[in-house]
């Protein structure tokens, strides 16, 4: 399936759209991705160091990292209209293989973390939010996902 235009609009907008909310939004994700998989908050070394009852929205990296996924999805987008495939930076591409693998991240948790971030967009930008948005940002993360996966096939 070829990206259009219109489709990299579709999340360029929507993110621009939640950006400024962009603190709220990651900690809305992070939740999400552990009401579907309670089990991948053991993953996150940061989560394990901090002990069980320290407020999540207090770790720095959980807003940074959340926010990249988002970043990198629409960097896809843009990737995908313009040539239809995406290439990550190889340097960023070895080290989200390394960190995942060692995290023990399953080729099945991608399909949590997608799941998570639609809701999440869903619910952020109620207004603007169709079945083609929701395609659009399916498939620049699908790209992005099978770029990182075969990378960690690489690392394994
Ligand atoms: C770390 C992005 C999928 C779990 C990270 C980091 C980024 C990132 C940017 C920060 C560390 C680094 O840069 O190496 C992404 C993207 C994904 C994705 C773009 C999909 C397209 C997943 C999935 C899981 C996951 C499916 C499983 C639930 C983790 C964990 C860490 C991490 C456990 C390490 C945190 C730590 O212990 O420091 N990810 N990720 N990620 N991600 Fe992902
Ligand atoms: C890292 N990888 C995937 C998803 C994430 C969501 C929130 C914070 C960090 C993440």
């Amino acid at each position: 399936m070829g990206f259009s235009e219109a489709q990299e609009d579709l999340v360029l907008n929507s993110w621009k759209a939640m950006k400024k909310d962009s603190e709220s939004i990651a900690l809305k994700f992070f939740f999400r991705i552990f009401e579907i998989a309670p089990g991948a908050k053991q993953m996150f070394s940061f989560l394990r160091d901090a002990g069980d009852d320290a407020p999540l929205e207090k770790h720095p990296k959980l807003k940074a990292h959340a926010v990249a996924v988002f970043v990198m999805a629409c960097e896809s987008a843009t990737q995908l209209r313009n040539t239809g495939d995406v290439k990550v930076r190889e340097a960023t591409l070895k080290r989200l293989g390394a960190t995942h693998v060692k995290a023990g991240v399953a080729d099945a948790h991608f399909e949590v973390v997608k799941t998570a971030l639609v809701d999440t967009i869903r619910d952020a930008v109620p207004d603007m939010w169709t079945p083609e948005m929701e395609a659009a940002w399916e498939e620049a993360y699908d790209q992005l996902a099978a770029a990182i996966k075969e990378e960690m096939k690489n690392n394994a």
